[in-house]
C-alpha cells in the first residue's frame, strides 16, 4: 500500500480497519477561484508611487487552481518530505520542505510594544463641511468621502490577551485622503497618564507584567502600576477614568474617542485655531460592569473583536460622529484657565461644545488580520495640509516614537509600501532602497535639485496643496528640563470628573479602586494612593479605605473646586437599540407560537434575538437554536427574555418553590438557567418573561416586580425590553452606597 493512503480523509492506517463514519467528500478537481466575499475585498492595490496597478486586490492561494512554491512552480505533493525511502531520513535537497518550514519559522513579527491587542475594520468618513471655516484640509470639505481604516486596541496586554480587561482603549483612524494619509491616533479616554513623552517608558514598564514572573497579564491591579501612579500624581486623572466604567467598554461600537492633545488647524486664509478632536458613537457610550467583564475574559476573550466583526457582517455598521472643540489660538494657549498644552486636562463640553464635522461608518471587515490589522502603521505625524501639531510635550515625543517603533516592528523603513499603509494620493518621494523595498523606481536622479530628471519632481506651494508648517511663535526662553507651572495641578480635574458622575457610577469607581488596591501586596502603596484619593474626594477615600481595612488620611493639598461636567457621565441619555443582543430562553415545552412572536417582534426592533435551549438543533422542528444552556452565558446578552415554561418537575426543590411563592410547586430549574437569570439581574439588564415565564424568574430568585422586569405578552415584553435597553441598563437596580 502506498504511503499516501494515510492522508486519505478518514485516516485509514495500513492494517487497521477504517473508521465507521462515511468519508467526507474532499475537492479533488481544480476549479475556478471563488470570488472574495464583498467584505473580504482587499484594499485597492496601488503602486508605491500611488498609481493603481490593476493587479488583483489580494493574492489568495486558496482561490488559485494549483498550489505553487513561492517562485510559482506547481507542486505535486505538499504532505510528504523527500526521503531516502519511506523509512529513511529527509534529504537536504528537499527545497519545498525547506521553503515551507523556513517561511513558517519567520511568520511572526514583534507585537506592538503597547496596544498589541487590537481589531480593525474599513469604512468611510463623510464630512459635513462644518470645519471648512477653520481648516483647509480637503477631506473636511462638505460632502467629501474618504476611505478610512480604524484599529481599536487595549494598551497593556499582549497580542493574545483578553478584550475586556480594565484598560485604556486605543482608537486609531487612518484617513486615506486625496492629500495624503491623515492619522488620528486616539484613545477612549480624553486625558493621558503623563505630561511629557520622556515618561512613557516609565508608565508602560509600571503597567506591564512584572519583569520577573511576567504576571499579571493585561492588568493594572498590581503593585508596580499603583506604585507609579501613587508616586506620580499627574497620572491620577487618567487613572480615575480607568477606574470608572470607561475602563471596561461594552463594545468598541459604544466607545467615545479622543485625540487628547490640542491640535492647530489652519484655514485657506492662513488663520489658525486650536481644537480637540472627539469621536461620538451613534449607539451611545456604554460599558460593562466589572463582574461581567471578568466573566467574559474567560467565556469569550475575543468579545470586542467578535462584536465588531459580527455587527459589520450583519450590516449593523458602527458609526461615529467626528467633532471638534474649538478654541482661539491665543499666545498663552489657555482656555478658561485650562492649559491646552497639558494632556492631563480636558475642556468640559459645557465650556466648549463639541461641533460635529462629519460621520464615520465602518462597513467592511478586514480580509487578512496580519496583512491589515497587524501591519497597519499609525503615526500622529501623518498630517495633511490644514492640520498641524502644537507644542504639547507629550505629542512632540510621540512624533518621534511611532516611526521609530515601526522600523523594528515592520522590519525596515519601507512600511509605507505595505498595502494597508499606502496612501491613496500619488507618492513621489525620493526615499530609496532599504529592507523590503517593493518599488522599482525609475529615473537616475533621486535628489533635489536635479537637472538630469528634468528637475522632477517639483516643490508645491500652499496654493498647490503643499503641507506648510504653521510659522508659530516660539516664546523666548531658556533651554530647560521643566514644565510650565500650569501643569502642576493634578487634582482639580480628577475631582471634577469624580463629582460629574452619578452615584451609581461613583460606586463603580469606589469598587474598582478597592479591587485594584486590594490586589497590591505593599501596604505603603495602598496608603500612598489613599492619600491621593483623599485629595480628590473625602467620601471616595473613606469608602476605599474602609474596603481595604485602612484609615483614610486627611487631604494633604488644597484642591480647587471646579463645576461638574454632566457630559462626562454615561447615564441619562437614550440610544438606538438596533444591534443589541436579546437572549430568548426556551425549551421543548415552550409554546412555539409565542416564541415565534417574540423572536419576530425583537427582530422588528432591529435587535438580534438568539434562542437559548437545553440542546442544539431546532425547537419543535422549526425554531433554530443559536445557543445551548452549555454555550450561553448571560454576559453575551444585553437583555434576556424567558419564553420557556420549563419541564415538569419530578425533582422540584421545595425551598425553591417556597422562595418563588408558587403553591403549585415549580419545576426545578436547570442551574445554568438560574445562573443566566441571576447574573442578568445582578448586572442590571432588562429581563422579560412570557406568560408563566414569570414563575421561572421567581424560581431563579428574580423578583417579577423589580425594576426592569417585564412580564406579559410577546408584544408587551418586546416593547418593555426595548424601552429599557435604550438607557442601556436598569440603573436603579444597582445598590448604591449614596442615598
Ligand atoms: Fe501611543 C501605539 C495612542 C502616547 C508611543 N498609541 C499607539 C496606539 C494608539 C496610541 C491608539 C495603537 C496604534 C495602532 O493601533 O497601531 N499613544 C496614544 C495616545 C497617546 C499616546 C492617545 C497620548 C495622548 N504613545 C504615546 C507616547 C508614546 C507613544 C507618549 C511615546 C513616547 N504608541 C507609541 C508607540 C506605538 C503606540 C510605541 C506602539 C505601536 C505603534 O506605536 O505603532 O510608538
Amino acid at each position: 500500500m502506498s504511503d499516501k493512503s494515510t492522508s486519505v480523509p478518514g485516516g485509514s492506517i495500513p492494517g487497521v480497519p477504517g473508521p465507521q463514519a462515511p468519508e467526507l467528500a474532499e475537492p479533488t478537481e481544480p476549479r475556478e477561484p471563488l470570488p472574495p466575499k464583498p467584505d473580504q475585498d482587499g484594499p485597492e492595490t496601488v503602486s508605491p508611487t500611488g498609481v493603481p496597478t490593476g493587479a488583483p486586490k489580494s493574492s489568495n492561494a486558496q482561490s488559485g487552481r494549483y498550489l505553487t512554491t513561492a517562485q510559482g512552480a506547481r507542486l505535486g505533493d505538499t504532505d510528504h518530505s523527500l526521503k531516502a525511502g519511506p523509512r529513511g531520513p529527509i534529504l537536504l535537497q528537499d527545497h519545498h520542505l525547506r521553503e515551507k518550514i523556513t517561511h513558517f519559522d519567520h511568520e511572526r513579527i514583534p507585537e506592538r510594544v503597547v496596544h498589541a491587542r487590537g481589531a480593525a475594520a474599513h469604512g468611510v468618513f463623510v464630512a459635513n463641511g462644518a470645519a471648512e471655516g477653520v481648516t483647509r484640509a480637503g477631506f473636511l470639505a462638505k460632502g467629501t468621502e474618504t476611505p478610512v481604516f480604524v484599529r481599536f486596541s487595549t494598551v497593556l496586554g499582549s497580542r493574545g490577551s483578553a478584550d475586556t480587561v480594565r484598560d485604556t482603549r486605543g482608537f486609531s483612524t487612518k484617513f486615506y485622503t486625496d492629500e495624503g494619509n491623515y492619522d488620528l491616533v486616539a484613545n477612549n479616554i480624553p486625558v493621558f497618564f503623563i505630561q511629557d513623552a520622556i515618561k512613557f517608558p516609565d508608565v508602560i514598564h509600571a503597567g506591564k507584567p512584572h519583569p520577573d514572573r511576567e504576571i499579571p497579564q493585561a492588568q493594572s491591579a498590581h503593585d508596580t502600576f499603583w506604585d507609579f501612579v501613587s508616586l506620580h500624581t499627574e497620572a491620577q486623572h487618567h487613572t480615575m477614568w480607568n477606574m470608572s466604567d470607561r475602563g471596561i467598554p461594552r463594545s468598541y461600537r459604544t466607545m467615545e474617542g479622543f485625540g487628547v492633545h490640542t491640535f492647530r488647524l489652519v484655514n485657506a486664509a492662513g488663520e489658525t485655531t486650536l481644537v480637540k478632536f472627539h469621536w461620538k458613537p451613534r449607539q451611545g457610550v456604554h460599558s460593562l460592569v466589572w463582574e461581567e467583564a471578568q466573566i467574559i475574559n474567560g467565556m469569550d476573550p475575543d468579545f470586542h473583536r467578535r462584536d465588531l466583526a459580527d455587527s459589520i457582517e450583519a450590516g449593523a455598521f458602527p458609526q461615529w460622529d467626528l467633532g471638534i472643540q474649538v478654541f482661539p489660538d491665543t499666545e498663552d494657549e489657555m482656555f478658561e484657565g485650562i492649559d491646552l498644552l497639558d494632556p492631563t486636562k480636558l475642556v468640559p463640553e459645557e465650556l466648549a461644545p463639541v461641533q460635529i464635522i462629519g460621520t464615520m461608518t465602518l462597513n467592511a471587515n478586514v480580509t487578512n488580520f496580519f496583512a491589515e490589522t497587524e501591519q497597519v502603521a499609525f503615526h500622529p505625524g501623518h498630517l495633511v495640509p490644514g492640520i498641524d501639531v502644537t507644542n504639547d510635550p507629550l505629542l512632540q515625543g510621540r512624533l518621534f516614537s511611532y516611526i521609530d517603533t515601526q522600523l523594528t516592528r515592520l522590519g525596515g523603513p519601507n512600511f509605507a509600501q505595505i498595502p494597508i499603509n499606502r496612501p491613496h494620493a500619488p507618492v513621489n518621494d525620493m526615499l530609496r532602497d532599504g529592507f523590503h523595498q517593493d518599488a522599482d523606481h525609475s529615473g537616475v536622479a533621486p535628489y533635489q535639485p536635479n537637472s538630469l530628471d528634468g528637475g522632477c519632481p517639483f516643490m508645491a506651494g500652499a496654493d498647490m496643496g503643499a503641507f506648510i508648517d504653521v510659522p508659530t511663535e516660539v516664546p523666548a526662553s531658556r533651554k530647560v528640563r521643566e514644565n510650565p507651572a500650569t501643569f502642576d495641578d493634578h487634582y482639580s480635574q480628577t475631582r471634577m470628573f469624580f463629582r460629574s458622575l452619578t452615584p451609581v457610577e461613583q460606586d463603580h469607581v469606589v469598587q474598582a479602586y478597592t479591587f485594584e488596591l486590594g490586589k497590591c501586596y505593599e501596604e505603603n502603596i495602598r496608603l500612598r494612593q489613599l492619600q491621593s484619593l483623599a485629595n480628590i474626594d473625602e467620601r471616595l477615600a473613606t469608602e476605599v479605605a474602609t474596603g481595604l481595612g485602612l484609615e483614610a488620611p486627611a487631604p494633604s493639598v488644597v484642591v480647587e473646586d471646579t463645576p461638574p461636567s454632566p457630559a462626562l457621565s454615561q447615564l441619562g441619555g437614550t440610544w438606538p437599540v438596533a444591534g443589541r443582543l436579546v437572549g430568548v430562553v426556551a425549551d421543548d415545552a415552550t409554546d412555539l407560537g409565542a416564541l415565534n412572536e417574540v423572536l419576530s417582534a425583537v427582530a422588528a426592533e432591529g435587535m438580534v434575538p438568539l434562542v437559548i435551549a437545553p440542546h442544539g438543533g431546532k425547537l419543535g422542528g422549526e425554531v433554530t437554536i443559536q445557543r445551548t444552556y452549555l454555550t450561553a452565558r448571560s454576559t453575551e446578552f444585553d437583555a434576556i427574555v424567558v419564553a420557556a415554561t420549563g419541564a415538569p418537575a419530578p425533582d422540584a426543590v421545595d425551598s425553591l418553590d417556597a422562595k418563588a411563592g408558587n403553591p403549585e410547586g415549580h419545576p426545578s430549574l436547570d442551574p445554568r438557567v438560574t445562573m443566566l437569570l441571576a447574573e442578568a439581574f445582578r448586572h442590571a439588564k432588562a429581563i422579560g418573561a412570557l406568560g408563566d415565564g414569570g414563575s421561572v424568574l421567581m424560581a431563579a430568585g428574580v423578583p417579577v416586580d423589580a425594576p426592569g422586569v417585564v412580564v406579559g405578552t410577546p408584544a408587551e415584553v418586546t416593547a418593555g425590553v426595548s424601552g429599557l435597553l435604550a438607557s442601556h441598563r436598569v440603573w436603579e437596580r444597582f445598590p448604591t452606597m449614596v442615598p
